[in-house]
């Protein structure tokens, strides 16, 4: 589909402002938000990760498409959220320790938000004891946890192990995701569920309230 490939090259150069007119013009062409999403802007960003991966693009190259990616899903948020939907309860949401990755994570904010969540968004690179501080304090009933590194994704289990030593592991529903993750995973570390996307971990984020 062309608007895709369009909005999909324009993820891949970068280009921040044209992506946000692009995407807009899509929307009111009645295009389904979740296809701009999966079709156009996930999808080129796996293009430039494949180029990075092959020494094709270089850090600068990603940041930039990274930065289009965030203008972009701003445009698409109000699309993503279902109307008038009124907050049920609270989830806490972070990249774990070491890993500066944020746009899944904030994918997964903006759909779990749309799903009637309030999301308490922790940042990036937040280490086991904030999360255990968080958990204590906020009243959130779900922890999701996201990881975009093989090296990083082993912190998902420094987090449970620092709640079990808390003794808050059974406080909050542990939902862990990411690239590198995979069931088998999460279920060898003790989370309570693995979502391979945004929409996925939406789903299973309400279905927990
Ligand atoms: Co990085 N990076 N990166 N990077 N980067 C990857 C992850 C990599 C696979 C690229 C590659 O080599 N092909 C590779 C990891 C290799 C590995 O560990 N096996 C890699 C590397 C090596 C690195 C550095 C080490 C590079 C370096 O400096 N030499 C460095 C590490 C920095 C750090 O974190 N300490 C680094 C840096 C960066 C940038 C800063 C340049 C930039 C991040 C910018 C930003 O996030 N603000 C960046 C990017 C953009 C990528 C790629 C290209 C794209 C990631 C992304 O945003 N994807 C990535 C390659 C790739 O994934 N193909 C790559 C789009 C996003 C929508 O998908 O995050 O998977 P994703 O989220 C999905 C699902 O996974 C799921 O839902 C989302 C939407 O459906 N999900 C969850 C995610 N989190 C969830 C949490 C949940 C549930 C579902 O909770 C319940």
């Amino acid at each position: 589909d062309a608007v895709f490939e369009e909005i999909s090259g324009l993820l891949q150069k970068g280009k921040a402002k044209d992506i946000v007119v692009a995407v807009q013009k899509a929307l009111d062409d009645g295009v389904p938000a979740g296809d701009i999403l999966e079709k156009g802007l996930i999808s080129g960003m796996g293009i430039i990760g494949g180029k990075f991966k092959n020494g094709e693009v270089f850090v600068p190259e990603v940041l930039v498409a990274a930065r289009a990616m965030n203008h972009a899903s701003v445009v698409l948020k109000p699309a993503l959220a279902k109307a008038g939907v009124q907050p049920v309860g609270k989830a806490i949401i972070c990249t774990v320790k070491g890993d500066l990755h944020d746009i899944g994570k904030n994918l997964v904010k903006m759909m779990i938000e749309g799903n009637g969540i309030e999301a308490v968004d922790l940042g990036v690179d937040i280490a086991p004891d904030k999360v255990v501080e968080a958990v204590k304090t906020s009243g959130a009933k779900v922890l999701c946890l996201s990881a975009l590194l093989t090296t990083t994704m082993l912190a998902q289990k420094d987090v449970i192990d620092a709640l079990k030593t808390a003794g808050l592991r059974d406080k909050v529903k542990i939902m862990v995701g990411g690239a590198p993750v995979t069931q088998s995973y999460a279920d060898e570390i003790g989370a309570d569920a693995y979502c391979p996307d945004a929409a996925s971990a939406a789903e299973v984020c309400r279905s927990f309230y």
